[in-house]
């Protein structure tokens, strides 16, 4: 299989991550493309996002959400939950930190174009996403004994708001900013962060 992705794409991570923590990043063949720089994605994916993934028969997978479906299915344990209320509680704050994950992005984006044309109410707008989903987060009692899909989405996306110096959100938040401090120095974490090479 190749996974098309960006070193810094924390939907990217996210799979690596998940890969990574299941014994299966020797499958993944990685392969780094710049997608806001580079068209060639959009054959393959007509968003031209990463991550992509090319299965051996030519099949193409995304978004990451998909990806990490199809990649927990290819071996035990399962760090999806099949069964419910547990299956939709991981997936929806997976689906919260992927949106934070989507409002950082924003956010950053806007920083990039010069400052006489900021959009305030991107700023404001998409600032208010990523605090509700951190303070979420902080609710959320995360466990420190388990290391499935919601907490790899969440931890990855952690990790980007630091790279990308998107918000200081540790402050009045000493729960998540302890679980983070402890989940980062797994060895799939270590493993993927582009950020220290
Ligand atoms: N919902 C998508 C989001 C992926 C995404 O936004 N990737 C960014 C990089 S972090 C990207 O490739 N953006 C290119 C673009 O928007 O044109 C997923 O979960 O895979």
């Amino acid at each position: 299989m190749r996974l098309l992705y960006s070193p810094l794409s924390p939907f990217a991570r996210k799979v690596r991550v998940l890969a990574a923590e299941k014994g299966l990043s020797e499958q993944l063949s990685v392969e780094t493309i710049a997608p806001f720089q580079d068209e060639s994605l959009r054959a393959l994916n007509p968003l031209n996002k990463v991550p992509t993934l090319v299965l051996d028969g030519g099949e193409t997978v995304f978004d990451s959400a998909v990806i990490a479906d199809y990649i927990d299915g290819l071996a035990e344990p399962s760090l999806i939950p099949r069964v419910q209320p547990e299956r939709r509680r991981a997936l929806t704050l997976e689906a919260a930190a992927d949106g934070l994950g989507d409002a950082a992005i924003l956010i950053v984006r806007e920083r990039m174009r010069p400052e006489a044309q900021h959009r305030q109410d991107l700023f404001d707008r998409q600032l208010r996403a990523v605090n509700a989903a951190l303070d979420l987060f902080e609710a959320a009692d995360l466990p420190s004994d388990r290391f499935g899909i919601a907490e790899i989405a969440i931890a990855v996306q952690l990790a980007y708001l630091d790279v990308r110096q998107v918000v200081a959100w540790r402050p009045g938040r000493p729960a998540l900013s302890a679980w983070y401090e402890a989940v980062s120095k797994r060895t799939s974490m270590i493993a993927t962060d582009a950020s220290a090479t």
